[in-house]
């Protein structure tokens, strides 16, 4: 056979890589925010001056990343080469380093001082007479940071001619939760099978695992806990852990470490003891002794998720104890190796008496966790929902934010939609957020009296000054192309960590960097897809749960079609108490179930009072009959009618408002996208039709614009 292919062949070859590559630019959303599309060459041109390559200061693994991630990019959006050479410094170059690297290099060059853990500092300077950019963390991690966020600036097009910014994360706790089974399935996960588990084993392949990290590492998340807090016990076995320490070392270059879920009864279900009970020495060792283990396979393990007494979970509870003793015994196993418990507060019971007017499951996780305030080890993070009951459309903050002053917290924030479209439905949840973390509890704090105590200062331990804390983020992330099931939610999974490492940053500026990475920097594209995503929220609870009655859907079902009746009658909690004359929950101190008591005396204050409380909330405090006029002027009935038609009609105009990007993005994605919205609008039209005509029907008042009932039966 001849060594060289005849030319036809060599065509044939020729055109296959071309047609290959452009194939392998094809936009499946797989490269999410990290595409590095190169620069039209007149923007490309304002960066004539950046070094074409990097001197590394050190040779870790996650420098070595660095090194190897500036060079991709920067060749990638700058169109011309970029070495990652590790040659001294003998020209222009990015440097990059830790600050005690960089000083031992440059002395007189003045780094800032006292930046937190994982910070880092960009700056454009003159290091022994050459032009570089400097790229300094206070860890190898930090500098990782440093030059992702230098490629996204040069993505974005944004000047770094004379760049001196120092960047630091808001708390240390910047971690997701996946809740993936054994088996391969992921729990509420709406993006395809497991990235880390297939048939009750770890995959062999993991690549889209370290892919994974590097998008995590992008936007600063430093842990990751890959498998269901509803946890399998066998996660623990001692042939578990060698396959999960492969996982680790899939994340490890990436500075994301690897945790686990673990069911509380373990040394039990799998460690042949007789008994789980905390407070039991038997049980101690052998959390210790697993530990030890982990350990010794996973030097940079983070730690334990633990759900227990929650959602038929075992717990504490079996033996008369307490979550505290229950999270102590693990987190003194852990304490000698730097690890952390997240003990989440999702605790409550689902049997609850639903006859029983008093009956509240928004109290549970304050009833169960504020007279334990002080009792938890430095090394426990309590892990709670952003609201009182579960993810919904609306809730207010949860009061057990502000009663924990002695204890460590976390923000449990859902990224994947399992009661906000489940990815079918566009539902930007970053405003969302937002209002929660910046909510001021009003928490007295006699050391800073008349200072704000919002969310985001207390889960961060910035208020009480607190040893950790942070942001958890529910992703739920899977092996279909575009991660999430939709190119368009992955906004979610950068707005949690942008928000993770800067909670003051606006949702408009998220959504700005997210869309110019994501798409284009066009400015039709820029605007309309800002549009569209910062509007969603709101359109999405205008057509299925508006006034804080939460998300009316099938709650003991998929958590996504409307279902109304479903909440009601069962021990589940989610009650919105809607009768023929009134609907909403009266949670009230002075009538209802007392929930609002919770809540320290401003917030108590502001939700007790019909006067003040926020129409967007009021059938989450009261219940109102269905005539009760709103704020707004308008009585409740109208409201929900108008709110229905509003929402529908908006989602409808997410069509037109997605054609007008034809030729402006890649055909694929605006295909599918298109395709999603011509979806969404069918089911909002059937959430507004179902909910209309329940409430109708359960209410008999017409609509004032006669839309409603004319195909429903009469009252
Ligand atoms: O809302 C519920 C979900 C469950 C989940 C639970 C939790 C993992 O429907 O699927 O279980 O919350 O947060 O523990």
């Amino acid at each position: 056979m001849s060594r060289f292919p005849p030319f036809a062949a060599l065509g044939a070859v020729l055109l296959c890589a071309v047609a290959l590559s452009i194939q392998a630019r094809a936009e499946t959303g797989a490269e999410a925010w990290l595409r590095y599309s190169a620069l039209p060459p007149q923007l490309a041109k304002r960066y004539a001056q950046f070094p074409t390559s990097a001197v590394v200061l050190g040779d870790s693994l996650v420098l070595k990343t660095a090194q190897k991630e500036l060079a991709r990019g920067a060749s990638q959006i700058l169109g011309r080469p970029f070495s990652a050479d590790n040659s001294s410094l003998s020209h222009s170059a990015v440097i990059l380093g830790t600050l005690d690297q960089l000083h031992d290099l440059a002395p007189n060059l003045n780094p800032p001082r006292g930046m937190s853990n994982d910070g880092y500092w960009l700056k454009s300077a003159t290091v022994h007479g050459f032009h570089c950019i400097i790229v300094a963390g206070t860890t190898d991690r930090g500098v990782l940071y440093g030059v992702f966020a230098l490629l996204s600036k040069i993505a974005r097009a944004e000047s770094i001619a004379s760049i001196d910014e120092i960047q630091q994360p808001y708390a240390p706790i910047r971690w997701v939760n996946q809740w993936d089974n054994l088996d391969g399935r992921i729990e509420r996960g709406y993006g395809g099978p497991s990235l880390f588990f297939a048939d009750g084993k770890v995959r062999d392949d993991l690549t889209r695992a370290g892919q994974y990290a590097r998008l995590l590492a992008s936007i600063g998340i430093n842990g990751c806990t890959v498998n269901n807090v509803n946890a399998d016990p066998r996660i623990l076995d001692d042939n578990f852990i060698a396959q999960v320490s492969r996982i680790a070392d899939a994340f490890r270059p990436w500075g994301v470490q690897l945790s686990l879920s673990v069911d509380l009864s373990s040394p039990k279900a799998i460690g042949g003891l007789d008994t789980f009970d905390p407070l039991d020495s038997k049980v101690a060792d052998w959390w210790r002794k697993k530990v030890d283990e982990i350990y010794r396979q996973i030097p940079d393990f983070g730690g334990f998720v633990v759900k227990a007494d929650s959602e038929g979970r075992l717990g504490p509870s079996t033996y008369g104890r307490t979550p505290a003793d229950a999270a102590n015994v693990i987190a003194r196993a852990l304490k000698p190796h730097g690890g952390v418990v997240f003990y989440r507060a999702f605790v409550y019971n689902h049997h609850l008496d639903w006859r029983n007017l008093k009956n509240d499951r928004a109290k549970a996780a304050y009833d169960n966790f504020h007279p334990l305030d002080g009792d938890f080890d430095d090394n426990v993070i309590i892990q709670i929902k952003n609201g009182p009951i579960d993810f919904q459309v609306r809730e207010p903050a949860s009061p057990l934010f502000a009663g924990l002053r002695h204890t460590n917290e976390a923000i449990e924030l859902q990224i994947t939609q399992e009661y906000t479209g489940q990815q079918r439905q566009l539902c930007f949840l970053v405003p969302m957020w937002k209002e929660v973390l910046d909510f001021d509890m009003h928490v007295d704090n006699p050391s800073a009296r008349n200072q704000p105590t919002p969310v985001k200062d207390l889960v961060a331990g910035r208020t009480f000054h607190r040893p950790t804390g942070g942001f958890v983020g529910v992703a739920d992330l899977g092996m279909d192309a575009n991660w999430l099931g939709s190119p368009l939610a992955m906004a979610n999974l950068y707005g949690f960590g942008r928000l993770a490492w800067n909670p003051n940053l606006s949702a408009e500026t998220i959504i700005d960097e997210w869309t110019r990475l994501t798409f284009s920097a066009d400015p039709v594209v820029l605007h309309t897809i800002s549009k569209l995503q910062l509007s969603s929220w709101h359109v999405y609870e205008s057509y299925t749960g508006p006034l804080g009655a939460g998300t009316l859907t099938n709650i003991t079902g998929n958590h996504y079609d409307p279902a109304p009746e479903s909440s009601e009658e069962n021990g589940w909690g989610q009650w919105h108490r809607a009768d023929h004359t009134s609907i909403g929950m009266d949670r009230t101190i002075a009538t209802g179930t007392g929930f609002v008591g919770q809540y320290p005396p401003a917030i108590q204050q502001l939700y007790e009072s019909l006067a003040t409380c926020p129409d967007n909330l009021l059938l989450f405090f009261h219940h109102v009959p269905y005539t009760y006029v709103l704020h707004s002027g308008k009585t409740v009935i109208q409201h929900i009618y108008d709110s229905h038609y509003d929402g529908a009609e908006r989602a409808r105009d997410f069509i037109s408002q997605w054609k007008t990007l034809q030729g402006h993005i890649d055909e694929e994605r605006y295909r599918d996208i298109l395709a999603r919205f011509e979806y969404q609008a069918g089911e909002a039209v059937v959430w507004r039709d179902t909910i209309c005509n329940w409430i109708y029907r359960l209410s008999g008042i017409p609509d004032e614009k006669h839309r409603v009932g004319s195909s429903a039966p009469s009252p």
